[in-house]
């Protein structure tokens, strides 16, 4: 460390008032090109730094951790989820790892409700008839015709902070409720919301219109949504996912549009990232899928606030604090 100021390496391009903050506080290396780094770029940094500070890019795997210096104190993630980190190797070598919680949660859960009307109203399909070289002949009153949200079940896998977000406002556009969570939330925010409660994804996933995937993706949640599963949801059903790719069985998934055992799908971001497939390309193009790239939480504002959670994070570290937003590993 140089003097009290803790050696920072940020892995890409951050708001510049963030990165302003953060030259001032620390002794920080930026990312100016936005250039992602390299494993043997991580590599080389986890070994100078005492915090890094990299994002849902970056694979921070047990070899990377393992080859960091005594030095490094910190891994402050610019993010919530933190899968791209190996948690249970850092804590295994005494260091730290924090995210950015509920900063986020609004911005993500307005984006989810953009994507859950998206498909059922047709959105995107709408908006290009306007921008095709044909252009839009005029109203009538049997085109277009979309589905209806309100008055129907939505049914949340994962109502933790995100996924509570989205049943506000989904409640505010007249959806009923419905979730699966290993343990049931708490009687405050059900009768808040409410909620119903399913302690069997199966049987939420059969019984309601639209899905929304909030959960985080752990190894337990990895190809949550199955094959299997995914063929016990209703054949004029949506499923939205703005949290992460592999929690959902994308080729499963893509089986389920193509063959109209599912109505449609709203990915946000997906199981290959930033990879689409010529098949995804195809069910866009015939309105069964609408594609967004991982802008969740893409709002100036809630990336200034995770960057100002980050420099928390960072500051209460070397203050000698306990980071108020440290990740454990899962327990097993
Ligand atoms: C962020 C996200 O853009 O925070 C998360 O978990 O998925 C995104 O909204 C990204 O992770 C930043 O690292």
């Amino acid at each position: 460390m140089t003097g009290q100021r803790p050696h920072v390496v940020v892995t890409r391009k951050l708001p510049d008032g963030v990165e302003t903050r953060m030259r001032e506080l620390f002794n920080t290396e930026l990312n100016i090109d936005d250039k992602p780094l390299t494993q043997p770029q991580l590599v080389a940094a986890v070994q100078t730094a005492d915090v890094l500070v990299p994002t849902v890019t970056d694979a921070i795997t047990r070899a990377v951790i393992e080859q960091a210096g005594d030095q490094l104190k910190l891994i402050a993630n610019f993010g919530n989820g933190t899968d791209n980190i190996d948690v249970e190797a850092a804590s295994e070598k005494g260091i730290a790892v924090t995210n950015t919680p509920n900063v986020l949660s609004t911005d993500t859960a307005d984006m989810i409700m953009a994507m859950m009307l998206a498909v059922p109203r047709r959105l995107v399909e709408g908006a290009k008839v306007l921008a095709s070289t044909d252009g839009w002949s005029g109203w009538s009153p049997t085109w277009m015709l979309g589905h209806r949200i309100s008055g129907k079940r939505l049914g949340i896998v994962g109502l933790g902070r995100i996924g509570s977000a989205v049943a506000r406002r989904a409640k505010a556009f007249g959806m009923a409720i419905h979730y699966h969570n290993p343990k049931q939330v708490h009687p405050d925010l059900e009768a808040e919301l409410e909620a119903t409660h399913w302690d069997s994804l199966d049987q939420m996933l059969a019984r309601v219109d639209v899905v929304s995937v909030n959960c985080p993706f752990t190894p337990a949640t990895y190809h949550l949504l199955s094959e299997r599963r995914l063929k016990l949801m209703r054949p004029d059903a949506y499923i939205v996912n703005a949290a992460r790719g592999e929690i959902i069985n994308e080729d499963a998934l893509l089986d389920a549009l193509e063959n109209g055992s599912i109505a449609g799908a709203a990915l946000d971001v997906f199981e290959h990232e930033p990879a689409v497939s010529p098949r995804m390309l195809r069910l866009a193009e015939q309105g069964k899928l609408v594609m967004l790239p991982h802008m969740g939480s893409a709002t100036i504002e809630g990336r200034m606030e995770m960057g100002e959670r980050v420099i928390i994070n960072i500051r209460a570290l070397f203050d000698g604090h306990r980071p108020p937003d440290r990740v454990l590993p899962s327990r097993k």
